[in-house]
């Protein structure tokens, strides 16, 4: 079945990326990647990104719910440029997102606190049960970027670590 052997190749691409090629990778995200203008540039776009690719190559256009999203990525989707919208800019997208942040900044917003604390958490509390749950966007970012001792597994050592460092931080800015 089509539908499956691409939600599958999609699975796969957001997974391990790094198995890509990397030679054309762009070195900054100039353009407007806030596809879904929340001000931020994260796995959420990205995940966008991937959802209308999907969206085209079905012939669909439910799979994403805000038109304004859906005009944004058909403007500035082309991420690599070569003039079509596909996997691979998805995947350099992903690839922007995770070298351009901090670890333990899941959600990309630039600074590390509570809320990158509980979304590693929530991962790894939904991977402990199901590793099929998968929430879109978010556990994009947290896969990306939740290794925060880097230690190859991400878990609630992560997520306190990430949580610790922000009490800390805000202790010492008082
Ligand atoms: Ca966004
Ligand atoms: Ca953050
Ligand atoms: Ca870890």
């Amino acid at each position: 079945m089509k539908k499956a052997r691409i939600i599958s190749a999609l699975l796969s691409l957001s997974l391990g990326m790094t198995a890509l090629p990397t030679a054309a990778m762009t070195a900054s995200a100039d353009g407007n990647y806030d596809f879904n203008s929340d001000g931020l540039v994260n796995a959420y776009d990205a995940k966008l990104l991937m959802n209308r690719y999907t969206e085209i190559e079905l012939g669909r256009d439910d799979i994403i719910a805000d038109q304004a999203t859906r005009e944004n990525i058909d403007l500035n989707g082309d991420y690599n440029k070569d003039g079509e919208l596909d996997l691979r800019d998805a995947a350099e997208l992903y690839a922007y997102i995770r070298d351009n942040n901090i670890k333990g900044d899941v959600n990309c917003d630039g600074i590390l606190d509570g809320r990158d604390a509980s979304m590693i958490l929530a991962y790894y509390a939904r991977q402990a049960v199901d590793k099929a749950y998968w929430v879109d966007g978010e556990d994009d970012g947290v896969k990306m970027l939740g290794d925060f001792d880097e230690d190859g597994v991400i878990d609630g050592r992560d997520a306190s670590m990430v949580l610790n460092l922000y009490l800390k931080s805000s202790v010492d800015a008082k």
